[in-house]
């Protein structure tokens, strides 16, 4: 095998966000810049000899070049072999899946997730590691600092791997496998969930869409839904996919997944609709005329986790991340279980799960999973979702309105800020921090503020401290505003604005979650003076 060693200079750009590196498409395409973070990558965890590597990806325009890089890298570093997904296909917690599965070295996930693709848009990529998830913060700053003093990375001279057939192929002396990239995630899905009931609620007149928004998990729905499970083929949407995601956003909320909205807020709606975004790890459900908030969502799921095969011996705990609604600890404090409040990223819930502490995890921004594999699953929770109503036999916005009435309602709204300059979102971050004093105690009509804080998080298991994880301002009467900086896009600034009220009586419950929360909006924008700062009058995204 001849390893070529290629001299190269640092970026000083390589920084993993809150969920690995995302780039424009032409910042990847520099010559040397994928290389140089695959070899800081290769460098950081070091490899074991003939060691095994998960690789896939999203789909998204730059994978396939990309994965032919990364297949001649990890050769030229020592690996014995490389799982990858058939056309360098994996989604996100199919990648986890296969890890864990195969117990091999980690992982590397090329994926900018929601971020739209195409030659001009957005391209990432992650190393999870053998637990089968996202790097802990201690590793990826590693990276970072190795991406900083990077002087040369190796490489083997072969040819490119025929990714579009399942087998086994070498590179230098290293072999490829090219596996299905649905049928270990599958296998899985079928041993958490009760198929046969599901299977007799998609045949049996339930009508059930799912926007694959043409991203990763089309093949993935058409396997589970339409093949294993005999869901009528107009039940999926957008199952093909494409590398610009068909010219969409592949996020699955409000906005970016209106043509699903449309269809189930439109006449003679269908009784369930899902969507999952670009890398398969986000779900967004929705019911007949009817949004389920990604809090609720997993408030909904802990509470029936007792209806579900996977789940019917009990949850161990269940963690949320900080900006996420409490709705999930009202369920917890009724299971008697523990509830753990992390920083933003699935990162964070990993030594929580891998130490047995807890069983489901969740996030605000449509993302829920469990610890059957180590990332958000987008078609894991639309399966959970469907069980649960194959099971309960009531509609979705049935069991939404039992549940708060029975846990009380967390209203809930997220408002971002997309595309800001970074000065002007910086500038209202400071303007905030520096605020705390003045803000503590402070009245606003029946509102008292009792604590305003930078979210900091020391990890129960190993002890290791985040800080700087957003802006808390808490209320007597534990309503909250959270003020984060995204850490996933690659132009400009998104400040997102989280907002949550506690109604206890359902006489309120109807109520439209944008008037319920007017005060906090109110309250939120005059002491962030974000209009003045930013010249935004409203946000890009509501949610
Ligand atoms: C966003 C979400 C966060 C999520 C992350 C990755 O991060 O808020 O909850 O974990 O995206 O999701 P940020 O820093 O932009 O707020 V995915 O599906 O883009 O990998
Ligand atoms: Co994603």
């Amino acid at each position: 095998m001849q390893i070529r060693t290629v001299t190269t200079t640092p970026f000083n750009d390589q920084k993993p966000g809150t969920s690995g590196l995302r780039k424009r498409v032409p910042t990847f395409q520099q010559a040397n810049y994928l290389e140089n973070f695959v070899q800081s990558i290769f460098d950081t965890i070091g490899v074991p000899s003939r060691a095994t590597l998960v690789l896939g990806g999203d789909g998204r325009f730059y994978n396939r070049e990309a994965i032919q890089i990364i297949l001649k890298m990890a050769a030229a570093n020592g690996f014995g072999r490389v799982l990858v997904g058939k056309n360098g296909i994996l989604s996100t917690p199919a990648a986890s899946c296969v890890i864990r599965k195969y117990n091999t070295h980690g992982g590397i996930i090329l994926s900018a997730s929601h971020n739209p693709g195409g030659p001009d848009g957005d391209f990432g990529i992650k190393y999870n590691a053998t637990n089968g998830g996202p790097a802990p913060e201690k590793i990826t700053e590693a990276i970072f600092a190795q991406s900083k003093k990077i002087s040369q990375y190796r490489i083997v001279d072969s040819s490119d791997v025929a990714l579009d057939k399942a087998g086994e192929y070498k590179v230098g002396d290293m072999m490829v496998s090219v596996i299905d990239p649905v049928s270990d995630y599958a296998e899985l899905m079928e041993s958490l969930f009760d198929f046969d009931a599901i299977r007799s609620l998609l045949t049996g007149g339930f009508r059930f869409r799912f926007d694959a928004m043409h991203a990763v998990n089309g093949p993935y729905a058409q396997e589970i839904f339409s093949h294993r499970l005999g869901a009528p083929s107009e039940s999926l949407m957008n199952a093909v996919p494409l590398p610009d995601f068909g010219g969409g956003h592949p996020d699955p909320n409000l906005t970016y997944a209106h043509e699903l909205v449309e269809v189930l807020y439109g006449e003679n709606a269908p009784d369930f609709g899902a969507a999952s975004d670009g890398d398969g790890d986000r779900n967004m459900i929705l019911g007949k005329h009817f949004f389920v908030n990604p809090s609720d969502s997993l408030a909904i799921l802990a509470a029936n986790a007792y209806l579900v095969p996977g789940y019917k011996n009990g949850l161990a705990g269940i963690a949320r991340s900080m900006p996420t609604s409490a709705a999930v600890d009202r369920v917890a404090k009724a299971l008697d279980i523990p509830c753990y409040e992390t920083p933003t990223g699935w990162k964070f819930f990993g030594n929580l799960m891998d130490a047995g502490k807890v069983t489901l995890c969740g996030e605000e921004s449509f993302g829920t999973g469990s610890d059957h594999v180590r990332e958000k699953d987008g078609l894991w929770a639309v399966l959970f979702w469907l069980n649960i109503l194959a099971i309960r036999k009531q509609t979705v916005e049935e069991i939404t309105r039992e549940h708060w009435a029975r846990y009380g309602r967390n209203v809930y709204s997220r408002h971002d800020y997309e595309g800001i300059p970074t000065d002007a979102a910086n500038g209202v971050m400071k303007l905030l921090m520096s605020s705390f004093t003045k803000l503590q105690n402070a009245q606003f009509g029946d509102l008292k503020i009792k604590l305003c804080d930078d979210f900091s998080y020391t990890d129960p298991v190993d002890g290791s401290v985040s800080n700087g994880q957003g802006v808390r301002i808490v209320f007597t009467d534990g309503s909250r505003i959270v003020f984060r900086l995204s850490g996933t896009g690659t132009e400009g600034a998104t400040l997102r604005i989280y907002l949550e009220a506690f109604e206890p009586d359902v006489a309120n419950h109807h109520l439209d979650a944008q008037s319920a929360l007017s005060q906090l909006i109110e309250i939120a924008l005059q002491i962030s003076e974000l209009h003045q700062r930013t010249g935004r009058d409203r946000p890009t995204v509501i949610t």
